[in-house]
C-alpha cells in the first residue's frame, strides 16, 4: 500500500512535505482535506488525527503528524547517498539542519504566518483592514527574521548547509512564500534573499515549485470558498485570540 498524505496546499508544512515527496520520487497517494470547508474537523479526519491539523503521514499502520517530522521520517526512510544532502548523515550539516528546522517554528514560520493572516484573512473575517499599528508590528518582526535568516542561516553560502539543498531551504521557501502569496514583495531589495530563492526554485524544478505554490498564490478566491462553506463565523473566535 502506498504511503499516504493528507495535505491542503494553502498550507506551508503540506507544502513541504508534498514537495520532499514529489522531488524524491517517494509514491505516494495524495488525500486532500480541505481547510477552508474545515474538514479537519469532519468524523473522517478525526479517525486520521485528533491534533485536526495537516500534513499528516500514514504509511501502513503509522499514522505521524508534524511536517518536520514527516520530512525527516520520508528521508531517513527512503534515503539514498545520492538524496543524503536533504538531511545529511554528517553529524554536524544535520546539526545545521536541526538548528534551522527548531528555529523557524516561532521565528519565521510564526511571522510569516501573521502577515499572511493579517493581509488575507482577516480582511475577508472581520470586513475591515487590520489596524496599521499592529501590521507594522508584525511587519516589523517578519523583517527581523528575514534579517536572521539573511545573515545567520545563510550569510554567503549557496544554500543553508553549504553547497547543497536540504530540509532546512525547503521549509523556510514554503514559509516565506506565504505572505508573498498575498502580493507582497519580500525579494524586493534583499538580493541575498531573491538569489537564494532562484537557487532553490532551480534545483527543485520550476514546474514542481509552481504547482505546489499555485494555491497560495490565488488567495482571492478564499473570501468566496469561505462564504460559500459558512466558516467565517467559525474562524472568528482565531482570529479573536490572535488580537489578544
Ligand atoms: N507544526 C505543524 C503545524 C501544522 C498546522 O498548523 N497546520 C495548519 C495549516 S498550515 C492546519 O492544519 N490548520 C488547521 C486548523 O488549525 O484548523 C506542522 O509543522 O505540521
Amino acid at each position: 500500500m502506498p504511503l499516504e498524505l493528507y495535505l491542503d496546499l494553502h498550507s506551508q508544512p503540506c507544502r513541504s512535505v508534498f514537495i520532499f515527496a514529489k522531488k524524491t520520487n517517494i509514491p505516494f497517494d495524495f488525500k486532500f482535506v480541505d481547510l477552508a470547508t474545515g474538514q479537519q474537523y469532519g468524523e473522517d479526519f478525526g479517525k486520521i488525527s485528533v491534533v485536526r491539523k495537516v500534513p499528516v503521514m500514514r504509511d501502513g499502520d503509522f499514522i505521524l503528524t508534524e511536517s518536520v517530522a514527516i520530512l525527516k521520517y520520508l528521508a531517513e526512510k527512503f534515503g539514498t547517498s545520492d538524496s543524503d544532502h536533504w538531511y545529511p548523515a554528517d553529524l554536524q550539516k544535520r546539526a545545521r539542519v536541526n538548528e534551522y528546522l527548531s528555529w523557524q517554528h516561532a521565528a519565521m514560520r510564526a511571522h510569516g504566518s501573521k502577515v499572511f493572516w493579517f493581509r488575507a484573512i482577516v480582511p475577508i473575517i472581520t470586513g475591515s483592514d487590520v489596524p496599521k499599528e499592529k501590521m507594522d508590528s508584525a511587519m516589523e518582526d517578519l523583517t527581523l527574521s528575514l534579517k536572521v535568516f539573511e545573515e545567520k542561516f545563510l550569510d554567503d553560502r549557496p544554500f543553508i548547509i553549504g553547497e547543497k539543498i536540504s530540509l532546512a531551504d525547503l521549509v523556510a521557501i514554503v514559509e516565506i512564500m506565504q505572505p508573498v502569496g498575498t502580493g507582497l514583495d519580500l525579494f524586493e531589495n534583499r538580493p541575498t534573499l531573491g538569489a537564494w530563492r532562484d537557487r532553490v526554485k532551480m534545483e527543485l524544478g520550476e514546474a514542481l515549485f509552481d504547482e505546489a505554490h499555485k494555491t497560495i498564490m490565488d488567495v482571492a478566491s478564499l473570501p468566496q470558498t469561505f462564504e460559500n462553506n459558512g466558516m467565517l463565523e467559525f474562524l472568528k473566535p482565531k482570529i479573536q485570540k490572535m488580537f489578544n
